[in-house]
């Protein structure tokens, strides 16, 4: 057995066991990050493409935003359509002066990686059979196997940024935790390709026949999304039957400039909504995607993320730099008030534009409900306080300072 030390031992190098590890050693503060596949791997999975401001001001705030800067593109309104009309939110008039930034997930992954590796700290990929140890008391370890051998980290916390299947919220006693669970009668099918976005902004398309989102990459790369059935295999979507389907559910003027050509990614994603109450136990602290999920239709699940890694670097820096160690207690639940308001706004924008099908839900018949959610759309994007609304939280709300 190996025996390792470090101040904080993160599980996971996604973007938010990445981002931590960075703001943490802006601080002095030690840590060593374990991900159980490669890196490669962790930068082929296609996902978010939309940072809040308070995302952005963080990878600044890490030293890691220089090609973000020169390469993001920064969208000052979004539009949605409901059939072929069309309805422009100006997100920046609409909230003094906030945007979002397009700049996709794997960039910022690649970057944060890149810097890691430029400064030498440990990160050990491809970290197998990774087990939290002791958490509950002031000296918790974690042991893994690494290329044949065996080893123990020491620590003196354990963030758990290790995604929705991680291990780390399984080790968290099921009578200390709640888990909230919604899953939708629908997935995503996601579609990368090198053609020019058919929008210089995001298209978010209400349609009879299903939803589809109109996102994009840069000006040569595009990402296009389709409501499915959960049925639906990737492999029952030619790319051909892609953009048909894309061109149909989009507003017709918009479908009329659509350039298409070869996929470079396709996947399906299910949608869901979770969260576990609390987000802390002992000296573990759960990040990201590992304690909470959201369905995409807010952009808000990498968001959320970045939200919790601000309050955790802010608190463990106190914690091991200046002995506040009381500080710790905050965490749960000053990321659990942010983290509900982002379910909920994506739970809201997931309902008013799927197609339910016949699934009944909120104890109405599905057409009724189908109507209300119909009602609820138009209204809000047709009135100055409606667009205000949604243009508030799209734009991201407000990030809490610990005391
Ligand atoms: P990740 O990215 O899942 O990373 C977790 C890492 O932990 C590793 N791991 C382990 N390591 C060691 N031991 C174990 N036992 C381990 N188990 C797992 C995994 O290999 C992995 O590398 O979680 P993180 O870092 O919390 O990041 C969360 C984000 O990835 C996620 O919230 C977003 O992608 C969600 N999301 C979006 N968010 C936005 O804010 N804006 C968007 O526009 C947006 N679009 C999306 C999205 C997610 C999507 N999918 C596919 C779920 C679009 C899609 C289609
Ligand atoms: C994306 O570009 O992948 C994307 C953008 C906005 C969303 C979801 C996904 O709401």
């Amino acid at each position: 057995m190996k025996h390792l030390t470090t101040q904080v031992a993160i599980i996971g190098a996604g973007p938010s066991g990445l981002l931590l590890g960075q703001l943490l050693a802006k601080q002095g503060v030690d840590n060593v990050i374990l991900e159980r596949v490669n890196g490669e791997y962790v930068l082929s999975r296609i996902r978010a493409g939309i940072l809040e401001q308070g995302f952005v001001d963080l990878v600044r705030e890490a030293g890691v935003a220089e090609r973000m800067d020169r390469e993001g593109h920064v969208h000052e309104g979004v539009e949605f359509s409901i059939e072929n009309e069309r309805y422009r939110i100006d997100l920046k008039a609409l909230t003094a002066g906030k945007t979002v930034m397009c700049y996709g997930q794997t960039e910022i992954t690649a970057d944060l990686m890149n810097a890691r590796q430029a400064a030498g700290l440990p990160t050990y990929y491809e970290a197998s059979n990774v087990q939290l140890h002791d958490v509950a008391s002031n000296e918790p370890y974690v042991t893994f196997s690494f290329e044949n051998e065996e080893y123990r980290l020491d620590c003196q916390y354990i963030a758990g940024c290790d995604g929705f299947h991680g291990v780390s919220r399984k080790t968290i006693p099921s009578d200390l935790k709640k888990e909230h669970e919604r899953v939708y009668p629908f997935g995503w099918l996601g579609l990368l390709s090198d053609t020019p976005p058919v929008h210089d902004e995001l298209i978010y398309a209400k349609h009879s026949r299903g939803f589809a989102l109109a996102s994009q990459r840069s000006e040569t790369r595009s990402r296009y999304y389709l409501q499915v059935p959960l049925t639906d295999k990737v492999e029952d979507w030619s790319d051909e039957a892609f953009w048909d389907e894309l061109k149909k559910r989009l507003p017709e003027e918009v479908a009329q400039n659509l350039v298409t050509g070869p996929s470079i990614e396709k996947s399906i994603a299910p949608l869901r909504s979770f969260v576990c109450e609390p987000m802390q136990y002992g000296r573990l602290f759960l990040v990201g995607d590992a304690a909470h999920i959201v369905p995409p239709t807010g952009a808000k699940g990498l968001n959320l993320a970045a939200s919790d890694v601000a309050t955790l670097y802010k608190v463990l820096t106190r914690a091991i730099n200046d002995g506040d160690e009381a500080c710790v207690q905050q965490y749960s639940e000053i990321c659990l008030r942010r983290v509900w308001h982002g379910e909920r706004f994506s739970w809201w924008m997931t309902n008013m534009m799927h197609d339910f099908g016949d699934v009944s839900t909120y104890g109405t018949d599905s057409h009724t409900f189908s109507r209300f959610m119909d009602s609820e759309f138009s209204y809000y994007l047709t009135s100055e306080s409606g667009k205000a609304v949604i243009a508030e939280q799209y734009v991201g709300l407000p990030y809490e300072d610990p005391k």
